[in-house]
Order: structure tokens, then C-alpha cells, then sequence
């Protein structure tokens, strides 16, 4: 029946949640939810998912031809499928509803080097608050691989359900021994939150996302969950065609949080049959070094500036944690007018907006991309000093 995983005493709240999310569209991160649902995660940490494979990420600059970077950079993607879609329901029992980023809030961390995989630097930051964008950039530097993007989402409702379209996209750049670039542009998949009836929101991806490169592979990547090609949860279809250095073809199906495996193959990187990738095989320590106030966070940092919410959070203190927030709230509405009275802008810290990225455009054309333009967010390259030293 409604609200089985709500604690009793929030399912009225839990109720009147879901009637206003059904008569609305647009920025859900702002909307007020009970506190059973809480995160006292933000927004800015969650780019660290797509580092959560090192290791295939710099397996990226070590393939030898486009073909064999086209399949690698495919592999790295569906490796962080797991960690960005389903994690929360897997640590916290269902997906529960992030701390909504301020304008300027900030984020980095990085991944040591090990076993040769080269030391992976991230950075995150809020650049823009209504509606909420978040840019990232990461970079392995001793492989050549810089990936930079921005993720905003405009949100549904829809057969009760929630529907997420993913605003955004993000490029990735390998430099190639001969001194050139091959870039990748990456498109995101449609979400839809489902479980939201019983109180156990868990999220299921759909349509279709995209990695193309200048070098001419495409892959569409189709994700279907229950009730659909194969009845599963979670299940998705790549299909990959690269031109160079000859035309060869490759289909990949599975589940994105389980295993995957070739399904056709018309080339010689891999064999039909072969296993993909397996999301459940242990993994090495990929714990990231960052995000821990060593007394030098600035106060924009996100771990520093949610500090006393997140922990009436995680303390079940949910008086304090709407007390803290609303002072975080009330000062950036301050900031705002001031900046108004001003005519001044707030300064992005490490990001320019672009109104059409022309990355975006050029390689999004190879698959009649819509929208077929879009804004971007270059990154002007100042990394902390502290992050440029091994
Ligand atoms: C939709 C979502 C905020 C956005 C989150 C994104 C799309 C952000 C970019 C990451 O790369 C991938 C990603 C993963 C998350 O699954 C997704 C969030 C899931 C829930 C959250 C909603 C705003 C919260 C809705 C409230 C529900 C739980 C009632």
C-alpha cells in the first residue's frame, strides 16, 4: 500500500510530496520532501562517480588504435553506471533526494596513482542555481585524458513516475601519441524514478545515450528496464561502429549494474560471446583522497559549507539540519541582492559558460542530436596548485 517504507508518522508528508510533484515540472532539487528522503550528500560530490574506474579510465590512453579506444572508452562508461544510478539505493535502501547545490559551491578530489593507472584529478563546481548546473572536469594528466561536463535536469512527471531528462552533456579529450586529439562527446540517459507509491524511490535508466568520436565511431546505447527486450531491470543494448582503421561493428548487451557481453561483432577487438564488463567483480581500492576538512576547506566547499546539515541528517537532528540550511539559504538570497543592488555577477571560479558548444554540435550532427545545439562550460584549466603535484 502508499507509503510501506515511509516511517508513519511522515506518510502525510510523504503524500502531499508526491501530489506536488505531480502537478509539476521543472527544478524538483528545490521542492521540499519529508525527511526520511533526505541525502546529506550534495549534488557537487556526484561527479566523483565517474571516477570510480580509475583504472579504465586510463586503460582509455593505453588502447592502440581508434577502434580498440572507441570499445574502452564504451567500457569505462557502463563501469560508472552503477556507482551514478544505483548506489544510493544500494548504501541507503532506497534514492533519496540530494542537498541542492549553491551558486559557486565546490568540490575536488583525487585517486591516487596505483599500479601505473596514473594519479585522476577531479573537480566540481555549482554554476548556476536556478536552474541547478553542475560542471566538472577530470583529468589524468601523465595519460593525456582530460573529460569535462555539465548535468542539469529538467524533471516530469509521468504514469507515476518521475522522468529525469538529463541536461548536458560532456567531451572527452585523449591525446594521442602523434600529438593529435580524438575527442568523445558523451550524452546522458533518460531517468525515471520509480517506487515512489510505496516510499522506496530506486531509479530505472531509458532512451538512448551517446558517444561519438571525431575519428567517426558512434555508439547508441539503448537502456530498457523490466518489461521491455529482455524483462530485465537495468538492461541495455550498445551498439558501436567505428570507421578507423577499418569499418568494423560491435553490440554489447547486458545489465549495466550486473555483467554485459559482446553480442555481435563484425571486427577483431572483440568476439561475440566474449564478457564485457562485470559491475560485481570486487574491485581495487578506489577510495578518493578529498572531501575531509583538513582546516584549509574553503567555505564554499561542499563538505565544509553542508557540514551541520548533513550531520542533523545523518543524526536524524532534522530541526537543526532545516535550521542550518535555511541560514545557508537566507545568505545566498542576501548574496544575490547584494550582487543586484551591485550589478555585479557572481565569478564562476574555474568555468566559462559558452551559449553553444561547438564540440557538441559538430560531433552530435553525425547523429542528428536534438536539441542540435547546446550551452557549455569551458574549463579554463586553473586546477589547484595542490592539485597539480604528484
Ligand atoms: C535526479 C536526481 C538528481 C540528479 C542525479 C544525476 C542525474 C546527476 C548527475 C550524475 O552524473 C548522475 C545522477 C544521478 C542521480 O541518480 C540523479 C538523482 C536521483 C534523484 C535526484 C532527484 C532530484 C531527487 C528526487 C527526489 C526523489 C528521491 C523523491
Amino acid at each position: 500500500t502508499v507509503g510501506d517504507a515511509v516511517p508513519p508518522a511522515q506518510r502525510s508528508s510523504w503524500i502531499s510530496f508526491l501530489k506536488s510533484i505531480a502537478s509539476f515540472s521543472g527544478d524538483l532539487s528545490s521542492m521540499t520532501a519529508p525527511p526520511f528522503i533526505l541525502s546529506p550528500v550534495s549534488l557537487t560530490e556526484f561527479p566523483a562517480y565517474w571516477c570510480e574506474h580509475p583504472e579504465l579510465f586510463s586503460a582509455i590512453s593505453d588502447a592502440p588504435d581508434s577502434e580498440r579506444r572507441a570499445i574502452a572508452v564504451l567500457k569505462w562508461f557502463i563501469s560508472t553506471l552503477r556507482a551514478q544510478y544505483t548506489s544510493r539505493t544500494e548504501t541507503m535502501g532506497s534514492e533519496k533526494k540530494p542537498l541542492n547545490p549553491v551558486l559557486g559551491e565546490l568540490f575536488y578530489g583525487h585517486w591516487p596513482d596505483e599500479n601505473g593507472r596514473g594519479r585522476l584529478d577531479l573537480l566540481v563546481e555549482q554554476v548556476s542555481h536556478h536552474p541547478p548546473v553542475t560542471a566538472y572536469c577530470m583529468e589524468n594528466r601523465s595519460k593525456g585524458l582530460l573529460f569535462c561536463g555539465h548535468n542539469g535536469q529538467k524533471t516530469s512527471f509521468s504514469g507515476g513516475s518521475i522522468i529525469v531528462k538529463q541536461v548536458g552533456h560532456a567531451v572527452l579529450k585523449v591525446k594521442l601519441a602523434d600529438g593529435n586529439t580524438e575527442d568523445f562527446l558523451i550524452t546522458f540517459p533518460r531517468l525515471r524514478i520509480d517506487g515512489l507509491w510505496y516510499g522506496s524511490p530506486y531509479i530505472e535508466l531509458v532512451d538512448t545515450s551517446y558517444i561519438i568520436s571525431s575519428t567517426g565511431s558512434v555508439c547508441t546505447i539503448d537502456y530498457k528496464g523490466k518489461g521491455y527486450f529482455s524483462g530485465k531491470s537495468h538492461s541495455f543494448k550498445a551498439n558501436l561502429s567505428v570507421s578507423a582503421p577499418m569499418h568494423a561493428t560491435y553490440a554489447v548487451e547486458g545489465l549495466w549494474h550486473m555483467q554485459s557481453k559482446v553480442a555481435a561483432s563484425s571486427g577483431s577487438a572483440l568476439a561475440k560471446g566474449d564478457p564485457f564488463f562485470d559491475a560485481t567483480a570486487p574491485q581495487e581500492d578506489v577510495t578518493a583522497v578529498g572531501g575531509e576538512d583538513n582546516g584549509e576547506m574553503g567555505e564554499f566547499e561542499t563538505r565544509r559549507l553542508w557540514e551541520k546539515v548533513a550531520k542533523g541528517i545523518r543524526e536524524g537532528d532534522f530541526e537543526m539540519a532545516s535550521r542550518e540550511k535555511t541560514k545557508i539559504e537566507n545568505e545566498q538570497r542576501q548574496r544575490r541582492r547584494d550582487e543586484a543592488a551591485a550589478g555585479t555577477k557572481w565569478p564562476l571560479k574555474h568555468f566559462e559558460y559558452m551559449p553553444s558548444d561547438e564540440t557538441y554540435e559538430w560531433l552530435g550532427a553525425v547523429v542528428r542530436i536534438t536539441p542540435s545545439t547546446e550551452e557549455g562550460y569551458r574549463f579554463v584549466g586553473n586546477w589547484p596548485a595542490s592539485m597539480t603535484k604528484d
